[in-house]
C-alpha cells in the first residue's frame, strides 16, 4: 500500500512537471525564465528564422499625391503630396487608437513594414486646406482609396507574406481666395455702407505660388453680383490685380492686392476693388471759395467734340434737403478742348454750411463740395472741403 502510495505521487509529479513543461507561451505568469525555457525546449530556429522573414515581406503602401484634376486617379504629372499623416489600425474601420502613424515623404510615399497578416485600416489624414479625392474611381494602382470624408480605407485583409501597395489617397487644395468688384460712387476707394452695387465683366487676374510650387496664372471675370471666385487653390501666396480701368469705369482702390493662405486661414474672400462710375461729363477742374460775403464756384470740363455741357447748381444746408439754385448755365467761354464756367453764389449767410453740387445735362451729378462761409467781422476766406471731389453718376 505504501510503495503504491508513493509510485501514484512520483507518477502525479512526472506529469505535472511534463505539463509544465509542454505549456505553451500563453501564460498567465509574466514573460521570465519559465517561458524562456519552454522556447529553448524545442528547437525551433529554422520555423522561427522563416516566420520572421515573412513577417518582415509583409507590409502596406503606398502614396498620397495631389489629384490636381480631382478625377480620383494619378495622372501623369501629378505629384506626391508630402508630411500628409497617415495612421495604421488593426480594425476594418480606423476605429480608436492607430497601433502606427507614420507620414508621407517629400515624394508622397509611406510604408507600413513589420505586419502580421491579419485585418488593417488605414487613414490619411489631409493637411489644413486639402480635401480628399473621390474614392475608388478606376485602377486600384492608381485610385484613391480613401473615404472622402473619413479619410478611411474600409477593412483590408492582409495575407502572411504580402506586399499590398494598392492604398493610396489623392488630396487637392480647396483653398480660395475672390471678392467684390463694387462700384465706388464717392470714388473714395473704400467701400461705404450704401456702396453695395457690383460691377459685371471686370477681369481679374490671379497668380501665386502655392507650397507645393505650383504656379497660379488665371483670369476670372465678375459676375452680375459684382463678385469673382478662384477655387481649389493649394495654400500658397497668391496676387490679385485688377485693371486701372474697364469699359469706362476708373479703379479707385489700391492693385495688386496680395494674401497668403496657410492652416490658420484658407480663403481670403476679401480682395475688394471698387471703380467709379464712368460719367458722360469729364470734370478737369473745381474750386470753391467762400467768403463772409459770397461763394465763388469756378469749374471747368473737358469737350471731346459739340457744344460744352449745360450745368444748374443744386444748394442743401445738410448734403441730405437739396434745392435748385440756379436754371441751366451756359459755359463762359472754351479754351481748346476745356470748358470754363463760373458762378457767384451771394444768397449766403455769414457763418453757415453750404454743399453744392453740379448738375449736367444728362442726369450727371458731381459733388458735393461743402464749404462754411467765415462771420461777417472775419476777414478771411474759406476753401471748400474736397473731400467728394470725384464725378458720381445716378442713374
Ligand atoms: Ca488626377
Ligand atoms: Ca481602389
Ligand atoms: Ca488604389
Ligand atoms: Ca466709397
Amino acid at each position: 500500500m505504501r510503495r503504491l502510495t508513493t509510485a501514484y505521487v512520483l507518477g502525479i509529479v512526472v506529469l505535472l512537471v511534463a505539463l509544465f513543461w509542454t505549456l505553451p507561451t500563453v501564460n498567465a505568469a509574466p514573460e521570465g525564465a519559465g517561458t524562456s525555457t519552454s522556447k529553448q525546449a524545442c528547437d525551433c530556429s529554422t520555423y522561427n528564422a522563416l516566420l520572421s522573414a515573412h513577417s518582415t515581406a509583409s507590409r502596406l503602401g503606398d502614396r498620397v499625391w495631389y489629384d490636381e484634376n480631382r478625377n480620383g486617379l494619378q495622372d501623369t504629372g501629378e505629384p506626391g503630396l508630402p508630411a500628409v499623416t497617415v495612421e495604421l489600425y488593426t480594425n476594418d474601420a480606423c476605429s480608436g487608437t492607430p497601433v502606427a502613424t507614420t507620414a508621407t515623404n517629400e515624394d508622397g510615399a509611406y510604408t507600413f513594414t513589420d505586419l502580421n497578416p491579419g485585418t488593417y485600416s488605414i487613414k490619411f489624414v489631409p493637411r489644413p486646406g486639402y480635401a480628399i479625392s473621390p474614392q475608388n474611381q478606376g485602377d486600384d494602382t492608381r485610385d484613391s482609396d480613401a473615404d472622402p470624408s473619413t479619410g478611411c480605407t474600409g477593412g483590408i485583409i492582409l495575407a502572411f507574406g504580402q506586399q499590398d501597395t494598392r492604398w493610396d489617397a489623392g488630396m487637392f487644395g480647396i483653398a480660395r481666395v475672390g471678392g467684390f468688384v463694387w462700384a465706388d460712387i464717392d470714388g473714395d476707394g473704400t467701400q461705404d455702407p450704401d456702396e453695395t452695387r457690383g460691377i459685371y465683366g471686370v477681369p481679374v487676374h490671379v497668380t501665386g505660388v502655392d507650397e507645393l510650387g505650383r504656379t497660379t496664372d488665371v483670369t476670372r471675370t465678375t459676375g452680375t453680383d459684382g463678385l469673382y471666385l478662384v477655387e481649389y487653390l493649394a495654400p500658397g501666396t497668391y496676387t490679385v490685380t485688377a485693371p486701372a480701368n474697364y469699359e469706362g469705369f476708373a479703379r479707385t482702390s489700391p492693385s495688386p492686392l496680395t494674401t497668403t493662405l496657410g492652416p490658420d486661414r484658407i480663403e481670403d474672400l476679401s480682395l475688394n476693388f471698387g471703380y467709379i462710375a464712368p460719367t458722360a461729363i469729364q470734370l478737369t477742374s473745381f474750386d470753391i471759395l467762400a467768403t463772409a460775403t459770397h461763394v465763388n464756384l469756378e469749374w471747368s470740363v473737358r469737350v471731346e467734340e459739340g457744344d460744352p455741357p449745360l450745368f444748374r447748381i443744386w444748394r442743401s444746408a445738410d448734403g441730405e434737403n437739396w434745392g435748385l439754385l440756379t436754371g441751366w448755365r451756359r459755359a463762359q467761354y472754351v479754351h481748346g478742348s476745356t470748358a470754363y464756367y463760373t458762378y457767384v453764389d451771394n444768397t449766403i449767410t455769414p457763418g453757415g454750411l453750404y454743399v453744392y453740387q453740379l448738375e449736367g445735362e444728362g442726369g450727371v451729378h458731381l459733388g458735393p463740395w461743402e464749404v462754411r462761409v467765415p462771420e461777417a467781422d472775419d476777414d478771411g476766406s474759406t476753401v471748400a472741403n474736397k473731400r467728394l471731389y470725384i464725378p458720381i453718376l445716378f442713374r
